[in-house]
């Protein structure tokens, strides 16, 4: 097959994720709904590899779990000054399943481990962070995630807080329970928040 005609219709797919991703750049969210100043964010994506030719902003390197093409939707508010109500809803993805998510600090990368250690209000000066005192629910932003028999959920949590600019850069879905071939520590899938 010649170059000219391969090349045609993978521009054409990927002319939609270049628009979108200056918009992300210039307001520090992947999909603000309403102004810049919008203290609502909402992503919406679909999970592909860390492969991908275009980085995607939601990530799976479990697609057992996480099904390449199972979509997200992430509602961020901080419309109340202090807290942040943060709702992750999923379709497509395991039946019947629980996934431990959160707030994490560094972004989705190629490796799973590069969504670093879990972002936290009052951050722990001895890492990795394992004193309750500060890896605690309260904290940190995090969610039990449950699937029903459709591989649909949502899972929202509330937290008196609101992240650091910059330093909360992705969701990180842990593959939980029942573990299959995972350890439940795993990171199953991330979602960018933030650039
Ligand atoms: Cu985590």
């Amino acid at each position: 097959m010649s170059a000219p005609l391969a090349a045609t219709p993978l521009a054409a797919a990927l002319l939609p994720l270049a628009l979108l991703v200056p918009a992300a750049a210039s307001s520090g969210a992947v999909a603000p709904s309403g102004s810049a100043a919008s203290p609502v964010s909402v992503v919406e994506a679909a999970f592909d590899p860390a492969t991908a030719f275009v980085p995607p902003t939601a990530v799976s390197y479990a697609d057992d779990l996480v099904p390449y093409g199972a979509h997200t939707r992430i509602v961020t508010d901080r419309s109340t000054p202090g807290r942040t109500v943060l709702t992750m809803t999923v379709t497509g993805l395991a039946p019947d399943h629980e996934f431990p998510v959160h707030l994490h600090t560094g972004s989705c990368g190629a490796d799973p481990a590069s969504s670093g250690p879990h972002y936290q209000d009052a951050v722990d000066p001895v890492q990795p962070s394992t004193d309750p005192a500060y890896a605690n629910g309260r904290n940190e932003l995090r969610l039990a995630l449950r699937t029903d028999e459709h591989g649909e959920g949502t899972a929202t949590a509330s937290v008196p807080w609101q992240p650091r600019p910059g330093e909360a850069r992705s969701l990180v879905m842990h593959a939980g329970t029942p573990t299959g071939p995972h350890a439940a520590g795993d990171r199953a899938a991330c979602v960018k928040l933030e650039k």
